[in-house]
């Protein structure tokens, strides 16, 4: 349910008041710019070192290959894929002009042409495309990060934390962070991007991906159950636990190709399944002797790039193993088993959960995030009746301050001791829907739901009205009982 009823209302309430204030100024724009954008889908940035699998995992969640991968040209600029009733394709140049581009697809992905420009004049580029997936999300492609252009990678914490003279919020409401070890140089894009203010990613708009989740233990067939071992162990590091809210493994590879999986590939897998034993473990042994090793097998060494290429040697060799067993009868099943064992439907969950079903409070938060930069930047008279109804508006709705409390307990600003995790569950950290939010499974009875309920609200009145909680404490408390306050009327309301 939409949980911040009234919000988007009051956040286009704001933006009038802005577009009287900075009418007849050049600011005027932007103040148009952060209204239009409340009506569109949300955007979602992908981000990540060189080639920690974006534009891979992009593709995955599209179910088509569009983004361009590895290294080239256009993997050097960001991207935007919005939604759009044909292809087509624009270039923003960093002065703000807009030039339509040519752009080539043979069956693959989508190559944009810059038409003399070189990549340093280019801002972004937005391809649009009739994909029903974009209807809901818009998704950012950006390059590298700590890439070999010192260039491109400026250019990617720019976009992700754009420092006050950049002067623009940034253009994503939520991050989805792709890291594939934990290595120091991804804490710190993180934390360059992390921070109280509201233009900034924060736990709660920056989900963690551990990417490339197969190849965690070359290519075994239990790689994704070591991979869920380690995003569990990264969930609970305490330096990523103030920067996303959760990390998910995901085999954007497998994903991919389970997406846009052939009757061609599917035989190829099958004729390996088939295969007998020690043929088919002699060549599936390492990714070399697949491609290069002699086989009597009918699968010659161009099959064998490919489906390396496409599928690595974990896909292919769970592939091999699930049609052996019957799992996976038709290139349908197996395109559904590869996608529900690659991670990207627990993804998928994971997104609806912490992005789509806040997509209103995201965007107003950004919403507001641009009128509070405005101000900053271009201060004109009368900007201060604009601060007041901003700040009002934030006090207000308590969705923003189940956001705020979220962030801060998870930056360790606050300690509610043995309550932390019941607190943050309650606020929506990890599922906002009322069962999730509660800890119960999907078959709790109405009574069991009423019963967790006021146990919360017993716990957060006595912590908020207790003499001796530090003020910090009580301020959480108070906001924790007015969500199971909340939460007591919906079940009601539902109920009756
Ligand atoms: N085995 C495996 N390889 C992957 C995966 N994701 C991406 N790759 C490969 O890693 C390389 C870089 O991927 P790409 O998506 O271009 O990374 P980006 O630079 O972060 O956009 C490509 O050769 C991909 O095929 C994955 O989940 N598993
Ligand atoms: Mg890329």
């Amino acid at each position: 349910m939409n949980r911040a009823p009234g919000l988007i209302a009051q956040v286009r309430g704001l933006l009038a008041t802005g577009a009287e204030v900075y009418a007849g100024t050049a600011a005027e724009a932007r103040i148009r710019q952060a209204g239009e954008r409340l009506d569109e889908p949300l955007r979602v940035a992908v981000a990540g070192k060189l080639k920690a699998g974006k534009s891979t995992l992009l593709n995955a969640l599209l179910g088509e290959e569009l983004a361009p991968t590895d290294a080239g040209e256009s993997t050097r600029l960001v991207t935007w894929y919005r939604h759009g009733q044909n292809y087509r394709a624009t270039i923003h140049l960093a002065g703000g002009e807009r030039v339509g581009a040519a752009f080539r697809r043979d069956a693959g992905p989508f190559e944009v042409d810059l038409g003399g420009h070189t990549s340093e004049e280019v801002d972004h580029v937005v391809v649009e495309c009739p994909s029903a997936r974009l209807e809901a999300l818009t998704l950012i492609d950006t390059p590298g990060i700590a890439s070999l252009s010192r260039g491109t990678s400026a250019r990617t914490l720019s976009f992700l934390a754009p420092s006050e003279d950049d002067g623009e919020e940034t253009p994503a409401d939520a991050v989805l962070y792709l890291l594939r070890h934990l290595h120091e140089a991804d804490v710190a894009v993180l934390e360059a991007f992390h921070d109280d203010d509201l233009a900034q990613a924060t736990p709660v708009n920056a989900i963690g991906i551990l990417s490339r989740a197969d190849e965690v233990g070359a290519g075994r067939l239990d790689a994704m159950h070591s991979a869920r071992a380690i995003a569990a162990r990264y969930r609970r590091d305490p330096r990523l636990r103030r920067l996303c809210q959760t990390v998910v493994p995901v085999a954007g590879l497998v994903a991919e190709a389970a997406a846009t999986l052939t009757e061609d590939e599917y035989r190829a897998l099958a004729r390996l399944a088939e295969a007998p034993r020690p043929e088919r473990d002699a060549l599936t042994l390492s990714a070399d002797r697949f491609a290069n090793a002699q086989t009597s097998l009918a699968l010659t060494p161009i099959d064998r790039a490919h489906l390396l290429a496409r599928l690595g040697l974990f896909g292919i060799r769970l592939s091999a193993s699930l049609i052996r067993l019957g799992a996976a009868p038709s290139t349908g099943r197996l395109a559904a088993e590869l996608a529900q064992r690659s991670g990207l439907e627990e993804l998928r969950r994971v997104l609806q959960s912490q992005f789509s079903a806040r997509a209103e409070l995201l965007k107003a938060r950004s919403a507001l995030a641009a009128v509070t930069a405005l101000v900053r930047q271009a201060p004109v008279a009368g900007a201060e009746r604009l601060v007041a109804q901003a700040e009002q508006v934030q006090a207000g709705a308590h969705a923003l301050a189940e956001m705020r409390m979220l962030h801060q307990l998870r930056s360790g600003a606050i300690d509610l001791d043995g309550d932390a995790a019941d607190a943050e569950r309650l606020l929506g950290a990890e599922d906002t829907s009322m069962l999730g939010r509660l800890g119960l499974g999907a078959d709790a009875s109405e009574e069991e739901v009423r019963a967790a309920l006021l146990a919360r609200l017993d716990r957060w009145q006595r912590r908020a009205e207790h003499p001796l909680s530090p003020q910090p404490v009580v301020d959480a408390a108070r906001v924790l009982v007015r969500t199971t306050e909340g939460l007591l009327a919906e079940a009601a309301s539902s109920k009756g």
